[in-house]
């Protein structure tokens, strides 16, 4: 006795271009967020050298701990809306990227941030951002290195 045919999903090639049409091809590819908007100044840095790389970027500012449903329904709907990676920057208990994280499976680059009450020169941001417990990973840059948050963006982007 044979083995039946599988049952071809003719309706879904059929007509590809509907598959494509609700697509936003200007779509960004890269989120940038922050806590604060005392942190623009910083991470503009990210967008400058996305842009300078044609690499479509939007930038908001969302704080963990002042608006965690925003940062949550922010990062739960990031990949439906079609980026790809989200870059996030805060200071002092720099909670954003680990939250960012935690609401979101995309690769999520942190970068600590110097603000005018850290300690020890942003150490308190960068162990905040580094120490996320296993299976929950942030891609850590160095204090105020905005722009290789970007640059490494640009990689994945490339992988
Ligand atoms: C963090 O606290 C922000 O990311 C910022 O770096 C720092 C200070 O924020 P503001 O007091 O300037 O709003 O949440």
């Amino acid at each position: 006795m044979s083995t039946p045919e599988p049952e071809l999903a003719h309706e879904t090639v059929e007509e590809p271009a509907a598959a494509f049409a609700d697509l936003d091809v200007d779509a960004p590819r890269v989120g940038i967020v922050m806590g604060s908007k005392s942190d623009l100044p910083a991470m503009e840095k990210a967008e400058k050298e996305l842009t300078e790389r044609g690499i479509r970027c939007e930038v908001r500012v969302m704080s963990a701990h002042r608006d965690p449903e925003k940062v949550a329904d922010y990062a739960r709907n990031a990949r439906m809306r079609g980026l790809r990676v989200i870059i996030a920057g805060a200071g002092l208990s720099a909670a954003l990227p680990g939250v960012v994280a935690a609401h979101t499976d995309l690769p999520v680059i942190g970068v600590p941030l110097t603000s005018s009450t850290s300690i020890a020169g942003g150490l308190d941001a960068l162990l905040s951002i580094a120490q996320m417990p296993p299976g929950v990973p942030v891609a850590t840059v160095g204090v105020d290195n905005a722009r290789n948050a970007a640059v490494l963006a640009a990689r994945i982007l490339d992988a």
